[in-house]
């Protein structure tokens, strides 16, 4: 099939499922139009079955602010038309699946039917969607959408608690590529971040508020009063100078290194024998899993999807949203026994590969199927 496949760039989780599963769904025979106004971070290798076209929007005085969704949704009737595109498959609702929507409509206008699948990840439904400047128009397109998919059942049933949904909702996870992490690195380069008795504990996120970042600090600066403990953060954004002036405050600024974005998640997941996931909010945690496929046990809050993906006191615990007194004991439980660290790596393994990508992405190619067969009853 080809499939054109709508996301955004960046480090954050949506922009990563949708580049792993279009680079998944070109090993298996599709063609793959990326488009996007950047080249997705993850997508390193561009082969003859994966393209990418960047969406520009020019700028014009007139605006105060740009308008994206035009500039998409042209580039997505050039693209489909061009490429013959046989199904449209747009991730994150804002503001995807509105001009998703649109360009649909266009090419209706000259007789041509593309199915649009959306998939939704969380911030567009928990925090940015149900807004009320945004609500009516996110509502509309998902409705509009010829099939909806959800990161987690925790997703699914907050969006139809929160939307006027008129269709189905199909959950289909995140998932993880686990022959990719079958060979283990042999030297992690852990001497590099820790002496040989200290823990490392590592936090990776795009240091957004809901990410609870002052929270991910005043866990580790419970348990480095315990266990000899390094703590290393990954990723940037506005809560990151916040943090660092915390360390400061509490006293352990040498003891947390601050690495920033990095295109080497696996080698920093390799040395690391704890993942701390507080979030207030999280659809799944695509980061609580890359984690655990690399063998690191997860400390996180309960919330939203969480509870699917890391198991209470199998691939971690799990602890109430704010709640650094409980997380900090139960990351200290894990942490200061070597054979204890050891049960709760292999099991964060184990865990892991139930959302093995080789069962995931047939789920998706079934909606493609499914979705591209009823376009004959729908036109
Ligand atoms: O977590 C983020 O801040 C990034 C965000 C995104 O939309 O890129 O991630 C969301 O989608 C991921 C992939 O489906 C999920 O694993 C994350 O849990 C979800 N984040 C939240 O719900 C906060």
């Amino acid at each position: 099939m080809k499939i054109a496949i709508v996301c955004y760039p960046t480090f954050g989780g949506s922009g990563v499922v949708a580049t792993e599963l279009g680079i998944a769904l070109a090993n298996r025979g599709h063609e793959i139009h990326f488009i996007t106004y950047k080249q997705p971070v993850r997508l390193e290798l561009l082969s003859n079955k994966i393209f990418f076209h960047e969406v520009h929007v020019p700028e014009y005085p007139l605006f105060h602010y740009q308008p994206y969704e035009l500039a998409l949704s042209s580039k997505l009737v050039d693209t489909i038309k061009l490429h013959k595109i046989d199904l449209l498959h747009v991730h994150y609702a804002i503001p995807h699946a509105y001009a998703g929507y649109m360009a649909k409509k266009m090419l209706e206008e000259e007789g041509i039917y593309v199915p649009m699948i959306t998939t939704l990840h969380g911030t567009d439904i928990t925090l940015v969607g149900k807004h009320p400047f945004y609500k009516p128009a996110v509502t509309f397109s998902i409705n509009q959408s010829d099939v909806v998919t959800s990161v987690s059942e925790s997703l699914k049933q907050g969006t139809l608690e929160t939307f006027d949904i008129h269709g189905d909702i199909e959950v289909i996870p995140n998932f993880i590529d686990a022959k990719k992490y079958s060979t283990s690195f042999t030297d992690c380069q852990r001497s590099n971040m820790a002496t040989e008795e200290e823990r490392i504990v590592t936090h990776i996120s795009n240091f957004r508020k809901v990410k609870r970042i002052p929270d991910v600090i005043k866990i580790f600066s419970k348990i480095q009063l315990e266990i000899p403990a390094k703590l290393i953060m990954v990723g940037e954004g506005p809560e990151k100078a916040g943090a660092e002036r915390l360390c400061d405050e509490l006293g352990i600024a040498d003891k947390v290194i601050f690495l920033g974005n990095s295109n080497e998640i696996d080698k920093i997941l390799c040395f690391s024998d704890l993942f701390l996931l507080p979030s207030q909010s999280e659809s799944f945690g695509l980061a609580a899993l890359e984690a655990m496929i690399n063998k690191v046990p997860v400390i996180s809050s309960n919330a939203g999807g969480i509870p699917e993906v890391n198991t209470e006191g199998v691939s971690g615990f799990l602890s109430d949203v704010g709640d650094i007194n409980d997380m900090a004991s139960k990351a200290i439980t894990i942490l200061k026994n070597d054979s204890v660290l050891e049960r709760f790596k292999l099991n964060a393994l184990k865990e892991a590969q139930r959302f093995d990508i080789q069962k995931v992405v047939p789920l998706y190619e079934e909606v493609y199927e499914r979705a591209y067969n009823s376009r004959f009853k729908d036109v």
